[in-house]
């Protein structure tokens, strides 16, 4: 019997990691689940099989060390990641650029954008000797429409489109994949995050609408998963069919 793939998830303990982890862990494969949450992490490996099925790597994924540290101590068994999925993120805040804090500025930056670059250099070699992997990027549609108060969240996803891109231009020839997918509003953890726990804000986030659910993306990355491997979906964005984008804005005096 041939040995079932692993997944590397960051950010497993809420949201769409967590459903990622129960669909591919429903699936046969075995995981490697990341986040700073420990609890969280140990719980789920002990719902989902165990440590033979799921290890688990607790780090705030903007700190480099410890990243580099988790894929150095990756036991033998789950040292041949098949896919990534680079899912950790937050937003914080949505005042205005002139208004907002610089420290949930950088925070963004180096969880959105330096945490995503930690995995990926850190992975892909690997899979680039082997001919054979798959980069699965959490964007959003703040990187491709952006609004009021979103400043950096929305720029830290437009990197990671751009980034997606370019790193799929470097892989040309080594079989490996990359997609970037771009999920509109979706009710997960994420609004109370970047309302710091304010649940009345957060709540009005979804109330009167249909949000997508965390087990919608979940369902898109087994999808794409399963293409098969001569087919790249580059970019998939999936709004809820209660979301578009709007008209510019004007100010009138
Ligand atoms: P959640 O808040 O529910 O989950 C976010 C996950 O990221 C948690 O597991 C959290 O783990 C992890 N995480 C956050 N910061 C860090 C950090 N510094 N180090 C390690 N792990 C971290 O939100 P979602 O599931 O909604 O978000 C997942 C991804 O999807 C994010 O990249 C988000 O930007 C993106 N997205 C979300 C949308 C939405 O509307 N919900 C829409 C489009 C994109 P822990 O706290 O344990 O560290
Ligand atoms: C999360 C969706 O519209 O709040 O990426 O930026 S949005």
């Amino acid at each position: 019997m041939s040995v079932p793939p692993v997944i590397m998830i960051t950010g497993a303990t809420s949201g769409f990691g967590e459903a990622s982890a129960r669909l591919f862990a429903d699936k046969g494969w075995r995981l490697i689940i990341t986040g700073r949450r420990q609890q969280r992490l140990e719980q789920l490996q002990q719902e989902l099989g165990g440590a033979e099925k799921v290890h688990t790597c607790c780090f705030d994924i903007s700190d480099r060390q410890a990243v580099e540290q988790a894929f150095v101590d990756l036991p033998e068994s789950f040292s041949q990641i098949d896919v990534l999925l680079n899912n950790a993120g937050l937003a914080l805040g949505l005042e205005p650029a002139h208004q907002t804090s610089l420290d949930d500025w950088e925070k963004m930056v180096d969880t959105n954008i330096k945490g995503l670059l930690y995995c990926t250099r850190t992975v892909l070699p690997r899979m680039v000797e082997r001919k054979a992997g798959y980069i699965i990027n959490i964007g959003s549609v703040a990187g491709n429409w952006p609004y009021p108060g979103g400043n950096v969240y929305c720029g830290s996803k437009a990197f990671v489109r751009q980034f997606s891109l370019a790193v799929r231009a470097d892989l040309l020839g080594t079989n490996v994949r990359v997609s970037n997918i771009e999920p509109g509003n979706a009710e997960t953890e994420f609004s109370m995050v970047r309302f710091k726990d304010d649940q009345s804000r957060a709540d009005k986030v979804y109330q009167g609408t249909i949000a997508l659910t965390a087990g919608d993306v979940a369902d898109t990355v087994w999808w794409l998963v399963n293409t098969p491997p001569h087919v790249n979906v580059t970019t998939l964005e999936l709004m809820p069919t209660q979301e578009a984008n709007g008209p510019m804005a004007f100010h009138r005096e």
